[in-house]
């Protein structure tokens, strides 16, 4: 029998890294402003509030102008201190470039990515589920997202009544997503999803702060993590925020 110890996966790695700061949080390493700056102005914040975060995620805002190979440095410090690194492309094409982004991603050391569970399994979602996996990466569904017009798509009726956000979740429990997205600001989405998800899924939880959601309201609710950007990233004193924030 070999000896060879297996690497946790991803949803281990989150929990371990929640675990080790006490914290529920996950930061959006989110900048607008000068291009030249955002670099600068993330590896400032990432490091003030590290020891506040559960994990990071990194969105359009620094892949954009840097592109993976420019936010290598982010990716150390997240590797340097154990934060699990989701990177929030919201994957959403068919198969084939699918793969190619989640391979660029994990090779470069994210360790999860979050997609569109709207674009189906075969020749969509299916075998990008597979790769994640087989990189020991994770990947998070979109369920209910945060802004108002969020209704207008998530809650549409599908043939037989079924609403489609909880479609969305079921198809996270059945297709073996590590984790789901449900917005802060709709504790009943969030305690229907946990009905659907059970145990299998993580609920990662957005909207806080700069969009009107309570932090502490999403965690009673049923939110295994909340995801915050801009309360923290544009704040004089982003350590103080992400510190008051960690165990809502
Ligand atoms: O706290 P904010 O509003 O400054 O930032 C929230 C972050 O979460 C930002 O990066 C959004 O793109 C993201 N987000 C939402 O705000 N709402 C959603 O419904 C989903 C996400 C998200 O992370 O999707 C994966």
């Amino acid at each position: 029998m070999s000896s060879e110890k297996v690497a946790p996966g991803f949803r281990q790695r989150l929990l371990d890294a929640s675990r080790k700061r006490g914290s529920k949080l996950i930061l959006a390493l989110d900048f607008s402003g000068p291009y030249e700056e955002r670099l600068d102005n993330a590896l400032r914040v990432l490091n003030a509030t590290k020891e506040h975060l559960a994990a990071v995620k990194v969105n359009h805002h620094l892949l954009l102008p840097y592109g993976l190979h420019g936010i290598r440095g982010v990716i150390s410090v997240c590797k340097e201190e154990g934060l699990p690194l989701i990177a929030d492309l919201k994957i959403n094409d068919i198969e084939s470039t699918n793969l190619n982004i989640v391979d660029s991603l994990i090779d470069y050391g994210f360790d999860s990515v979050i997609a569109n569970p709207f674009i189906g399994r075969e020749e969509g979602l299916g075998r990008v589920i597979e790769r994640v996996h087989s990189k020991n990466g994770g990947i998070l569904f979109l369920v209910y997202m945060s802004h108002k017009g969020a209704e207008e798509g998530y809650s549409l009726r599908l043939e037989g009544g079924e609403r489609l956000y909880r479609v969305f979740a079921h198809r996270a429990r059945e297709w073996g997503a590590d984790g789901v997205i449900v917005s802060a600001k709709s504790s009943d989405k969030i305690a229907e999803t946990r009905q659907i998800v059970g145990e299998r899924c993580l609920i990662l939880s957005p909207g806080v702060g700069a969009q009107g959601g309570d932090a502490a309201l999403g965690i009673s609710a049923g939110a295994d993590f909340v995801l915050v950007g801009r309360s923290i990233t544009e704040s004089r004193d982003p350590a103080k925020i992400a510190a008051g924030l960690k165990s809502s």
